[in-house]
């Protein structure tokens, strides 16, 4: 019996997940969406999007999402999302609601009525496909794609240390019900815009490595948006290319943001917890994955990162 299926019912029901969804948010949030429409149950999907969902994830099928939430829902379905203010402009709907359901995978998530969660699945994606074989129900070509979907992002393309054997084993079983494994990674990972391929050059000549730290930072300016006349939602992978450098185990990437404030991005790839660096700065994630924000300077903020990094040695 799945704990999250048996809740379902035609009631008001909002499905959301974290702000500025990535691929495992929008593949858990509109899989499931997918199986409510197939049961005949009417569900709305709204995120807190700032810009446009990023084009590498518009195999998604994201015209499912609306822009209009109701002001209150009896269920609210939160994927991904491990702390309410990450709903960003939906924490007050959810926070209202008769009924709070969080599907996830985050370390001890701090709300919800009803929690599905397992810190140690690799996705969210993961955490919603063993629901869905517990109630039994079928996983068609779309559902297999959006779960596929978080199960790749989530796990580096089944790289990063939480890919264990049930990663593959779901991945499987997902080929089975159709998911197109190589025009998702295609659209991911190997369609990146020429302008910001040409910003990467640029965020690569930036790099700084710390060698005491094994700690590589580089950066990206607001006035690079313009520059390079790109979206801040199309530049998630830069973090991907500067953690490449054999010298480091800690990258660092930092965004400056409209109002001069910078989000990090962290990701290790040793023991080292990047989740408690990131908690030192009202951040949080995953060990090898986390992120914040912070109105720090650069040079600030990496001191403070490199402490930390020597701290936990
Ligand atoms: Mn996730």
């Amino acid at each position: 019996m799945s704990e999250l299926f048996n809740n379902v019912g035609n009631s008001s029901n909002l499905i959301t997940g974290h702000i500025n969804p990535d691929g495992d948010a929008l593949g858990s949030a509109l899989a499931f969406k997918l199986i409510l429409d197939s049961k005949g149950i009417s569900s709305d999907v709204c995120f807190d999007v700032k810009g446009n969902i990023p084009s590498n994830l518009n195999h998604l099928p994201i015209n499912l999402i609306s822009n209009n939430a109701m002001n209150k829902y009896e269920n609210v379905y939160v994927f991904d999302c491990g702390n309410s203010e990450r709903l960003g402009s939906l924490e007050e709907i959810a926070l209202k609601s008769d009924q709070v359901i969080v599907i996830d995978h985050h370390i001890e998530p701090s709300f919800g009525d009803i929690q599905v969660i397992d810190s140690t699945a690799a996705s969210t994606t993961q955490v919603l496909y063993r629901e869905i074989i517990s109630a039994d129900i079928e996983i068609d070509k779309n559902i297999a794609n959006c779960l596929m979907t978080g199960l790749i992002t989530d796990t580096g393309r089944f790289q990063y240390s939480n890919t264990d054997y049930e990663v593959f084993q779901i991945a499987s079983k997902l080929m089975l019900s159709g998911a197109e494994l190589t025009s998702i990674s295609d659209n991911i990972y190997g369609s990146i815009p020429m302008n910001a391929i040409k910003l990467q050059s640029e965020v690569l000549n930036r790099i700084k490595l710390f060698d005491d730290e094994e700690l590589v930072v580089s950066y990206v300016l607001h006035e690079d948006y313009k520059k390079f006349n790109i979206e801040s939602s199309e530049i998630d992978f830069l973090i991907d290319s500067i953690r490449l450098v054999k010298e480091s185990n800690v990258a660092l990437l930092l965004k400056e943001q409209d109002d001069k404030s910078f989000k990090g991005s962290l990701r290790s790839r040793t023991k080292l917890d990047v989740q408690k660096i990131a908690s030192l700065f009202g951040g949080g994630g995953h060990k090898a994955a986390s992120g914040f924000s912070t109105t720090l300077s650069m040079d600030e903020i990496t001191t403070k990162v490199k402490n930390a990094i020597r701290s936990q040695a």
